[in-house]
């Protein structure tokens, strides 16, 4: 007899080309035995990493999409890229629906708004204080250095952080609101490691870094870490997880020449996660 199989709802955009949001958190959700519900917050032809790109914001779908979800209750909610500050409410609203039918539904935040010290196009100063409003309501959020910056308004100096300075970005950023922190692409010389602070503890993991900046690398961090926690994993063993994954794909991304803005060509490891957790 199997057990039962975890679900999650996956809010994120859907972008044609170039490896991110939930182009990679279905395949990365099912191959480890997880239920990938998506709720599309956006359409676009590729991601605006890209110079051009069509975009379609889906926003005005988005409440009917919750209503006729009323009556289903989630274990996890994945919440990604947003395509509009007016999906935030909407979503905030399903957050506590969700909270209200299933105490035990575990809210996974990842705060997508930008890289490298730069915000994406599409994330105006509105939309990324809507995204700190609605970080507060997270059980766990997965922000990236800039993202940190930007939630907690301390001022960005690059990828590289000691981990005193480290842990007190994530200090900061639980006093936003949200239980737990996971803040990604820490460098610190040759190697680059994620910080988790869950229940008080801080933890610290590395890896060799690629010399390469590959788009779409939150979204597999986020995507595997979501999959380990849904199966039962502390936050730290997670990120250790996805850390560990993240680091063979890139390398081998590297070594295949595929170009920064496709993404992590994940395709040919991704049976790896499978073999994680059986169910
Ligand atoms: O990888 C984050 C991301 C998600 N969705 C869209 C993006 C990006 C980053 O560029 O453009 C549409």
């Amino acid at each position: 007899m199997q057990n039962r199989i975890p679900s999650v709802a996956c809010i994120n955009d859907i972008s044609g080309y170039g490896r991110c949001s939930l182009t990679i958190a279905l395949p990365v959700l099912s191959v480890m035995g997880i239920q990938a519900c998506p709720v599309p917050t956006a359409v676009l032809s590729k991601h605006t990493g890209f110079e051009k790109y069509s975009f379609s914001d889906l926003t005005d779908g988005l409440e009917a999409y919750f209503e006729s979800w009323s009556d289903l209750h989630f274990d996890w909610i994945y919440s990604g890229f947003l395509g509009s500050l007016g999906q935030i409410e909407v979503i905030r609203r399903f957050f506590h629906q969700q909270k209200q039918k299933n105490p035990r539904c575990r809210i996974l935040l990842d705060p997508v708004m930008g890289d490298d010290g730069k915000r994406y196009t599409t994330y105006t100063q509105p939309l990324c204080d809507a995204m700190r409003a609605l970080a507060a309501e997270a059980d766990i959020i997965t922000p990236n250095i800039t993202e940190a910056c930007i939630l907690t308004g301390e001022s960005y100096h690059g990828e590289s952080l000691s981990l005193e300075e480290a842990k007190s970005l994530a200090e900061k950023l639980t006093a936003i609101g949200c239980k737990s922190a996971v803040i990604t692409g820490i460098v610190q010389g040759q190697n680059i490691g994620n910080l988790t602070y869950e229940n008080g503890q801080f933890s610290f993991s590395s890896v060799q870094k690629t010399e390469c900046l590959y788009s779409g690398t939150g979204d597999l961090f986020a995507s595997i870490a979501c999959g380990a926690l849904a199966h039962g994993k502390n936050l730290c063993e997670a990120a250790k997880i996805a850390g560990t994954f993240l680091s063979q794909v890139t390398k081998q991304t590297l070594e295949s020449g595929t170009p920064p803005s496709e993404g992590v060509a994940f395709e040919p490891m991704l049976y790896q996660l499978g073999g994680l957790f059986h169910a």
